[in-house]
């Protein structure tokens, strides 16, 4: 890694977000089609646990996405929202890396927009869409996970279903009455299953990349950088408990705090100076 963060030079990191089910991988798999047919190289990295990508979806979707499996300027990097040793953000942090050092001039994001750790993961993208259907009530979701201030492009997905146009003027409306900033999020309809609405949907993408602010891009990449480092920094300071606390000496410890002799904190103040000698 140390190697690879030597090496790297920016891609432009495009977050999808959204409800389960509303197309996201979908929508990735058309961007894929549009970037590729464009001569772009593609890293992917997919953080939802309901994604085709990371084998949690129907048959359907996973013959879809193999046509670009076989694509060696597709890599896809699937990962569990769970269970990632250093913390979410440095396992994605790492995969865009790998993907910017690789040489890929973009990388894609698909996150589940419900957990925390999502959206904040979504939120070091260069640029953000969030996916919405029409009716179910993805509003609301929206409103709560707080992406309404973050979205740079609204998708609204599934527009061969009722309620597309009418979301897309309530979603308008909220926009101009809620935000004062010059640049106001686009509101697009989709198909993506049928690749409709892709073409908006990309200019808005390059329109948007070029009149992206450098301090902003400053901002975001520096916060995922801080991310990783902590991440890391908790990885290595685990390995050290481990390595230079025996197992043995813990449960000892344990004894004592299962007699009342002593409790966790103490322990753990003791443990920690001891380290902190032996350096
Ligand atoms: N009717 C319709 N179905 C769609 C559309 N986009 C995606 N779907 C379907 O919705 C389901 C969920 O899509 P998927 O991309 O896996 O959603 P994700 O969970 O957000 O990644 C799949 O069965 C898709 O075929 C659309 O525009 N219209
Ligand atoms: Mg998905």
């Amino acid at each position: 890694m140390k190697q690879i963060f030597a090496c790297r030079q920016d891609a432009v990191v495009l977050g999808i977000t959204g409800a389960p089910g509303t197309g996201k991988s979908t929508l990735v798999d058309q961007l894929i089609g549009r970037l590729r047919a464009a001569g772009r190289r593609i890293g992917i990295v997919a953080v939802d646990p309901s994604s085709p990508f990371s084998g949690g979806a129907i048959l359907g979707d996973r013959i879809r996405m193999m046509r670009h499996s076989i694509d060696s300027e597709v890599f896809i990097r699937s990962m569990a929202t769970r269970g990632h040793l250093g913390g979410l953000a440095k396992a994605a942090g790492e995969a865009i890396t790998i993907f910017e050092a690789a040489g890929k001039d973009y990388v894609l994001v698909e996150t589940v927009g419900v957990g925390q750790d999502e959206v904040e993961v979504v939120k070091l993208a260069d640029l953000i869409l969030v996916v919405l259907t029409p009716g179910a009530g993805d509003e609301i979701q929206t409103f709560k996970a707080g992406i309404m201030e973050i979205a740079d492009i609204f998708v609204i997905n599934k527009a061969d279903h009722p309620g597309a146009e009418k979301m897309q003027r309530q979603l308008r409306a909220m926009l101009e009455m809620g935000l004062s900033t010059p640049d106001l999020p686009a509101v697009v309809q989709t198909v993506a299953t049928k690749g409709k609405g892709m073409d908006e949907v990309m200019a808005e993408i390059e329109r948007r990349m070029l009149t992206r602010d450098g301090p902003g891009q400053e901002v975001r990449r520096k916060k995922l950088l801080s991310w990783m480092l902590k991440d890391v920094m908790r990885e290595k300071i685990d390995r050290l408990i481990s390595r230079d606390i025996p197992a043995s000496v813990i449960d000892r410890y344990v004894d004592e705090i299962y007699h009342r002799q002593t409790d966790p904190y103490t322990v753990a103040d003791e443990l920690i100076s001891r380290l902190k000698e032996k350096r």
